[in-house]
């Protein structure tokens, strides 16, 4: 990865050969940057706009005006992208969101999608 400054993560080893004695070997990186998942929201009829506003503050981290701004998104286009996380992490926001719409009563739907 030679023009590649943002995972520069060539790693030299020192072959011992004896004392006084050495060869430096650069080995490939070993370090990849993880997949990342978009997580998306699907519009329904039922969930009232102000529970998907407050999801989007609590789960997703939005202030007030841009949780609207993608609640809105939904509502009228059917889908809309709440964030864009590594594997784990977007797992975990899925089941969070699902957890809650289903603890409210709410059929809202969220799911994660290969970038
Ligand atoms: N369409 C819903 C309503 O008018 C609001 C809504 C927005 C529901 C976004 C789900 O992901 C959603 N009550």
């Amino acid at each position: 990865m030679a023009n590649d400054h943002d995972n520069d993560q060539d790693q030299d080893q020192d072959i011992d050969q004896g004392p006084g004695v050495g060869v430096v070997q650069k080995t490939a990186p070993r370090t990849k940057r993880p997949s990342l998942y978009k997580v998306v929201l699907l519009n329904d009829d039922y969930t009232p706009q102000e529970f998907v506003v407050w999801l989007l503050q609590a789960i997703f981290k939005k202030d007030a005006e841009e949780a609207v701004r993608v609640m809105m998104h939904v509502h009228n286009t059917g889908v809309g992208i709440c964030g864009v996380y590594t594997y784990e992490v977007a797992e975990t926001k899925v089941a969070q969101v699902m957890e809650l719409s289903r603890r409210n009563q709410h059929p809202l739907q969220c799911m994660m999608e290969r970038e």
